[in-house]
């Protein structure tokens, strides 16, 4: 049986990818559950450019075909900030969420846009040693709301207020949240792909 390595240090995103990827006829594994391999620098400028940096990094070093995905926030107000850098705002030591958000809230109190639109978005890349196999894309439009609330899904969710649910990401069950997620949809093509691939 083909093996999948799930190429993410974020138990988060692990565990919504292994949701979404369930059932399929492949023995996905964890970077917890191969030797240890380094963290690749994510240099790039886009959510496209990282994912495929880290998708042939990981799957080199692993020698197994591998998928992996770059995401974050995207606040229009902030013109499009924290974006690439999601899991980095606020500085490299990487404050709590808690941190964040009171950041975020402040910054776009200045802006007197304490509302803004804003957006989730995940870019996946599929590869084998050397080479990118498929890749896709998945948004999900939504406003920035104060305080957070919810305790489900993890990072942004509780300040990411999705109008069609009438509530935060961080207030749903996981898998209503991946039914909408920029993530969900980005890993159902992702599925569809794999499936293909294993009738032909
Ligand atoms: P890997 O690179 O190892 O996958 P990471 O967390 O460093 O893990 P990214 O560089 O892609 O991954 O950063 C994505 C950040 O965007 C993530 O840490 C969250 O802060 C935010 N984010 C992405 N998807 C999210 C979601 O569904 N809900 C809330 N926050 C999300």
């Amino acid at each position: 049986m083909t093996t999948l390595l799930l190429a993410t240090t974020n138990a988060g995103k692990l565990r919504e990818i292994r949701d979404v990827l369930a059932g399929l006829d492949l023995e996905v594994r964890a970077l917890s559950d191969i030797p240890a391999v380094a963290e690749p620098e994510e240099t790039g400028r886009t959510f496209e450019e990282n994912a495929r940096a880290k998708a042939l990094y990981y799957a080199g070093a692993s020698g197994l075909l591998t998928v992996a995905e770059d995401s974050g926030l995207e606040i229009d107000a902030l013109d499009g900030a924290p974006g690439v850098y999601s899991a980095r705002f606020g500085g490299e030591r990487a404050p709590a969420y808690a941190e964040k958000f009171a950041l975020l809230y402040r910054m776009l109190a200045e802006r007197g846009a304490p509302e803004s639109p804003a957006r989730f978005a995940c870019a996946l890349a599929l590869a084998r040693p050397g080479g990118v196999l498929f890749e896709a894309r998945g948004t999900i439009e939504g406003r920035i709301t104060s305080p957070p609330r919810g305790t489900g899904g993890f990072g942004y969710d509780p300040i990411f207020f999705y109008p069609p649910f009438g509530c935060t990401l961080a207030e749903v069950p996981a898998d209503r949240k991946s039914s909408v997620s920029h993530r969900g949809q980005a890993f159902r093509q992702l599925r569809t792909f794999l499936e293909r691939e294993r009738r032909r």
